[in-house]
């Protein structure tokens, strides 16, 4: 079977934030085309664009309206058809964002609903009044997930904003109609695909739980057979926020794969409100473990700290000071990607792009939006903020910050949301220039990964799991072994456990001269490789 996906890298792209060449403020694909040569430095395999399709964008996208059609503010289906062959060329593969839990409001199938058709009222989930109110659900960005519409009389489920209406796996017709969007992006020659809420297409009903639900793995298998199984390398993920073990070993079993993989979010959440959780290292180290043994030999983990939902991996899991910035930055490089599974950088990660603080005019996101309105009621404002700052997913959304001229290189107009204020000290240009900036560090961690099949196999362990101060584990392989020790501190630390690995090689580390003396500087972080004997 093909396992071509555990050794590829992926970098996500979120075009609207990435590069624009036509001065409306917006990334484009010709954008992307512009930064190919970068990425292949860099030394990346695929490239995850989020939804480029046609939309209105009341969630950046992810509201499709034209699952066909490039929109208008990304270029045109020629511009994406040179990407795809211009990446070619390069070695790098296109991975699409499907998008089949929902459409935008602004779908023919869903106007069409309105207009009283009732083949396309049951693409969606319409439902009267008596099951609505034995069946109340709360929309993941707050509030009721039921609309009415009045001259239906009937509600919609949005498990989103209410402009993302949820379709109907359930419906044949829809799951057809899913297939065949897929084959036609498949046919222009994208490698695969990465699946938006893949886990809710199947709910369950007597619970009001919108995922999981009885259909779920049985759907995914047959839109398996009907497209990517029918392609020898496709590359598959789906986002699953409910996984467990269980769902996962069924999601990425390599004997009978549904995906490649999936993207599960343990690591990043701590706690149910989201708006409240903050990272704790001794669960963090649990989590980790939890799944680097569970999926050992019986699937396959993705390997990531932030995506364009999520805050920036330095402010949330390092330390975003200027003066660690980009020590905690290669640290927590070098300690996820030399675990099992398969790394995805999100724009902007290689070169240390961080938070920064949001006023309620310069907020985008409806996510965070529709949280201050809600919170700022009961709250103190200037609280909230801060936790907005924290979290929401703006953070991940300023433009990629090109160089230091003005907007950072981004836009020669006004951009879509603001440019994060440290873009003279932290961009692509500086970061290229600088042998010692986190670019490099990625870039030989790809190098590192490609030539070590240990990474790939080895079994993984803990070390000192009990300590608040580092995360270290050790990965073995046919007796050879690969140590990880972090310091996730701002201090120096002791590991005592260190000087077992006297007689072995450091093989990457965040700070130019390392010793293995068992003495860590903040955020030291260094791998070191002992040989197999004989
Ligand atoms: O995200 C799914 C999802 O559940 C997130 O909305 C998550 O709860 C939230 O972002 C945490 O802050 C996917 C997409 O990645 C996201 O961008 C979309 O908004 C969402 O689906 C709807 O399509």
């Amino acid at each position: 079977m093909n396992e071509n996906f555990k050794d590829k890298v992926v970098y996500q792209i979120y075009p609207m934030s990435f590069m624009d060449t036509t001065g409306n403020g917006m990334g484009d694909i010709r954008g992307i085309i512009s930064k190919l040569d970068y990425l292949k430095e860099l030394g990346v395999d695929l490239l995850w664009l989020t939804p480029v399709y046609s939309s209105p964008k009341n969630d950046n996208g992810y509201d499709i309206a034209d699952y066909y059609q490039i929109d208008p503010d990304f270029g045109t289906m020629e511009d994406f058809e040179e990407l795809l062959s211009e990446a070619e060329k390069r070695g790098l593969g296109i991975l699409m964002d499907i998008v089949a839990n929902h459409t935008s409001t602004e779908h023919t199938w869903f106007k069409k609903a309105l207009e009283g058709s009732k083949k396309h009222q049951d693409y969606y989930v319409f439902r009267g009044k008596e099951f609505v109110k034995d069946h109340p659900v709360t929309s993941i960005f707050g509030g009721d997930a039921w609309e009415y519409i009045e001259n239906l009389d009937l509600y919609y489920l949005h498990n989103f904003d209410k402009t993302q209406a949820d379709l109907d796996w359930d419906n044949k017709e829809v799951r057809e109609e899913t297939y065949r969007m897929m084959n036609f992006w498949l046919e222009k020659g994208v490698k695969g695909f990465r699946f938006d809420v893949i886990d809710m297409i199947s709910k369950v009903w007597e619970r009001c739980e919108m995922s999981n639900g009885p259909k779920l793995h049985e759907y995914i298998e047959e839109m398996a057979d009907a497209t990517y199984r029918n392609y020898d390398d496709s590359f598959t993920v789906g986002e699953t926020w409910s996984a467990d073990l269980e769902h996962a070993e069924k999601y990425s079993n390599p004997d009978n794969s549904e995906f490649s993989m999936i993207f599960t979010f343990e690591h990043t959440m701590f706690g149910i409100d989201k708006w409240k959780s903050s990272i704790d290292l001794l669960k963090l180290k649990e989590i980790f473990e939890k799944w680097q043994k569970g999926l050992h030999g019986k699937g396959w983990n993705s390997l990531f700290y932030n995506n364009h939902d999520l805050p920036r991996a330095i402010s949330r899991f390092g330390d975003d000071r200027e003066k660690f910035r980009e020590i905690s930055g290669k640290g927590l490089a070098i300690l996820l990607y030399l675990m099992e599974g398969t790394p995805y950088i999100y724009q902007g990660e290689e070169i240390g792009m961080t938070n920064r603080s949001w006023t309620r005019e310069e907020m985008q996101d409806v996510e965070a939006i529709n949280y201050f309105e809600m919170a700022a009621e009961k709250e103190d404002e200037a609280e909230v903020l801060k936790k907005i700052g924290n979290i929401s997913r703006d953070n991940a959304r300023t433009p990629v910050q090109w160089n230091d001229s003005k907007n950072a290189g981004f836009t020669g107009g006004k951009p879509w949301i603001v440019v994060n204020e440290n873009y003279k000290t932290v961009n692509v240009r500086g970061a290229l220039r600088d042998k010692n900036s986190i670019f490099y560090t990625y870039k030989e961690l790809i190098k590192i990964r490609k030539k070590m099949d240990l990474i790939k196999n080895g079994t993984f362990d803990l070390i000192d799991k009990k300590s608040k101060e580092h995360f270290s584990y050790v990965r073995e392989y046919r007796g050879g072994k690969l140590y990880v020790f972090s310091n996730m501190t701002d201090k120096g630390i002791v590991i005592p456990e260190m000087t077992g690995v006297k007689d072995g090689e450091i093989i990457i580390s965040n700070y130019n001269e390392t010793e293995k003396n068992g003495r860590l500087r903040p955020y030291e972080t260094l791998a070191v490789r002992v040989k197999a004997k004989g």
